[in-house]
């Protein structure tokens, strides 16, 4: 068979963070201990397929510049689709992380009718069988797309025309099972073009009716086959539409609980998503964790100079780090995982930069995990919380919280004299300096 790496010739390597060489991990270290976990099993990192394999390269003005000579090969397509998966499969295999995810579309081309694109897509998912018990790389998630096609220009579930939704559950159906017959972890619904463009021709409360009876049936369907994984929203606030109804950690939250659908759907959390929303990554995290909504993430960044969603590889220890700690204070991932939903910069255009791209993101996941480790094993920080909020465990507020106190209640205790609140510091620099000083000890 074809080698398409040939700059990596053995698999990527823990060499500790003295060495030279640009091709080794300096902080991830599979078989490391953190938090009581192997790092391996504690990071659940994957590869994702579209960007590294199915993406040529090109933006809005211009074509593509990889050097990917499996995209738009020449002859059969699905010839092209096989030579596609064994240059995916090397790479994960050369990379050395546990797990990848794809969609529908990125590992099998369309036919001229359905039942054809569903043919290659079985043919093709029986192909990725074989490499995963090759290689030993699992599937973290699974997903349709249901937006790039035309079909889907007004939308997959939320499209005026119930045909389009029709179509779409087809899609889904197919992903959900090959997903579930890979032995997949999870299956992701990002809800791509979910949104409206304009309200002058929208009906928002029909759409979102929609998109809930289609998640009921996602539902209804991991039952009847009995997938076992988590299903994962991804929420977007815009990007292509210029509306996403799944916007951020909350709104979808509210979703679920107004359709009846918590504990059935949580979140796949993407950095520059969370940033695109007016969010940190941090906030999108806390916010699912607290509320049990937490499920995984797409590991990237955004550039903080443009507004849209640049998908660049992980690259601020620190940004990563404060995520990374809440969700190791919730207890770590279930069947979550981090995913690279990364794109290289169109400039690199070396199939080496798919290898420096990858391991420069692992690495920062990796050191984030430890200073995550280390700002729980120190306890500092959940101390200052606890401080802060330890009114809250005495008379007074164990009172209000239970429901015994009326306003009326309180304004006589406050006319008495007997309450008067003194304000106290929140200790902001105090705090900031504690992870500074985490930051700079394990870095
Ligand atoms: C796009 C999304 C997409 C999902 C999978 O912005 O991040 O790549 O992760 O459909
Ligand atoms: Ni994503
Ligand atoms: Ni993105």
């Amino acid at each position: 068979m074809a080698e398409f790496f040939t700059d990596v010739q053995s698999p990527i390597k823990y060499e500790g963070p003295d060495t030279t060489n640009e091709l080794a991990y300096r902080y991830y270290d599979p078989d490391r201990i953190v938090l009581g976990k192997r790092m391996e099993d504690q990071l659940r990192m994957a590869v994702c397929y579209w960007h590294s394999f199915a993406w040529p390269g090109s933006d809005v003005f211009g074509s593509g510049t990889f050097d990917r000579p499996w995209i738009d090969a020449a002859g059969d397509p699905m010839d092209a689709a096989r030579m596609k998966m064994d240059a995916a499969f090397e790479f994960f295999a050369k990379l050395g992380l546990p797990f990848y995810c794809f969609h529908d579309v990125d590992i099998a081309p369309a036919g001229d009718t359905y039942a054809e694109t569903k043919a290659n897509f079985e043919a093709m998912v029986d192909y990725a069988e074989a490499k995963m018990a090759d290689t030993g790389v699992k599937l973290l998630w699974g997903t349709a797309n249901v937006f790039s096609h035309p079909r889907f220009a007004a939308g997959a579930s939320t499209n005026p025309d119930p045909e389009a939704f029709a179509y779409a559950a087809a899609q889904v159906r197919n992903a959900l099972d090959a997903t579930n017959r890979l032995g997949g972890a999870n299956y992701v619904l990002w809800g791509g073009r979910e949104g409206y463009e304009t309200l002058l021709n929208t009906r928002m409360k029909h759409e979102s009716d929609q998109l809930a009876r289609f998640l009921h049936m996602v539902v209804e369907h991991k039952r009847n086959i009995g997938f076992d994984g988590m299903l994962l929203i991804e929420p977007k606030p815009q990007e292509p539409t210029k509306h996403q109804y799944d916007y951020d950690s909350a709104t979808v939250h509210g979703f679920l609980e107004r359709y009846d659908l918590l504990g059935e759907l949580f979140v796949n959390i993407e950095v520059n998503h969370a940033t695109l929303a007016g969010h940190s990554f941090h906030h999108e995290v806390a916010y699912a964790v607290d509320n049990g909504t937490f499920g995984s993430i797409d590991a990237n960044r955004g550039d903080s100079q443009n507004g849209w969603d640049t998908d660049q590889f992980p690259n601020s220890v620190e940004e990563m780090a404060l995520a990374t700690y809440e969700i190791m204070r919730g207890g770590g991932f279930t069947s979550g995982g981090f995913n690279f939903d990364t794109k290289l910069r169109r400039q690199s255009m070396d199939r080496t930069d798919l290898f420096y791209g990858h391991i420069g993101a692992v690495d920062t996941v990796a050191q984030s995990l430890l200073v995550a480790a280390a700002l729980i094993e120190d306890g500092a920080l959940e101390a200052a919380r606890d401080a802060r909020y330890a009114g809250w465990d005495g008379a007074l507020g164990t009172d209000i919280l239970a429901g015994n106190l009326s306003l009326a209640d309180l304004e006589v205790r406050v006319v008495s004299g007997e309450i008067d609140p003194t304000p106290v510091s929140g200790g902001q620099e105090r705090l900031e300096n504690l992870i500074n000083r985490t930051l700079w000890r394990t870095v």
